[in-house]
């Protein structure tokens, strides 16, 4: 199975500057096949940082999360994608757990932040409001759309791997930060095999989020109707 590495970017020169040199270069440890970088219009030297590493990078014309995903979908010859943000986020200690469970037969992995096992980012807060709304949402979306399987705790996380087959059966059409929780949801409806893992959270490293929290919660919510009347993803009986 052949597995490629996205690497999602949009003005992460600093924080590729911290991370960047400690994701192990393909191998047979490392769970992936190759190294791909898709960007969203940096203007902060992003493309050169990968460029003097030989790492291709794939150009936008269009920014959002999810134009990112189609983008990868649509020119990545790989069988699985990982997408992986290198914010400090994410923990690339975790990058060889996806391939096991792909080549077990799942559909999409999600690394989770809220399983047993996980950190959130949160979680040291007394006031969890991200954490929380994100429980709403995962709680919301399992409600409404899991006739099987067991409940997926962290439906949003952009931390995850999908299968081509999988990706190509979705037609996700998202562009923004909600693609993750329309792919979940439409794997939910088709009875698709997610896997979850717990993964530790960490801190943005430095420079600012794209995805502010009221509006982009507000997107999720609009995102979760969108799928709820979806006529042409109906829930298999
Ligand atoms: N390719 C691509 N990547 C993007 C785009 N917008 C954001 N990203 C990347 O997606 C990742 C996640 O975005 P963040 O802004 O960190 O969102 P977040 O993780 O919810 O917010 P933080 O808590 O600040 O980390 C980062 O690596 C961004 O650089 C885009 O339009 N295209
Ligand atoms: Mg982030």
């Amino acid at each position: 199975m052949k597995i490629t590495l996205c690497v999602l970017t949009l003005n992460e020169i600093d924080c590729l500057q911290a991370i960047f040199d400690s994701i192990p270069t393909p191998n047979i440890e490392s769970g992936y096949d190759e190294i791909i970088a898709i960007d969203g219009g940096s203007t902060d030297g992003t493309v050169d940082f990968f460029q003097d590493r030989n790492i291709k990078v794939i150009g936008q014309s269009k920014r959002g999360r999810g134009e990112a995903f189609q983008l990868a979908f649509e020119k990545i010859q790989a069988d699985a994608f990982i997408f992986f943000s290198p914010d400090g986020n994410e923990a690339i200690s975790d990058l060889n757990k996806f391939r096991p469970c792909l080549e077990n037969g799942a559909d999409v992995v999600i690394a989770s932040r809220m399983m047993k096992e996980s950190v959130n980012e949160e979680d040291a807060q007394f006031f969890k409001w991200r954490k929380w709304a994100n429980n709403i949402f995962n709680f919301a979306a399992n409600l409404a759309f899991r006739r099987s399987g067991t409940y997926i705790t962290d439906s949003i996380n952009g931390y995850r791997a999908i299968t081509k087959t999988a990706a190509q059966q979705l037609e996700l059409n998202a562009h923004d930060y909600t693609i993750e929780y329309q792919m979940t949801i439409r794997a939910l409806k088709m009875k698709l095999r997610i896997i979850e893992f717990p993964t530790i959270e960490g801190e943005r490293i430095a420079g600012e989020t794209g995805a502010p929290s009221i509006p982009t919660g507000l997107r999720f919510i609009r995102r979760f109707f969108i799928e709820l009347f979806e006529p042409s993803k109906s829930i298999p009986k």
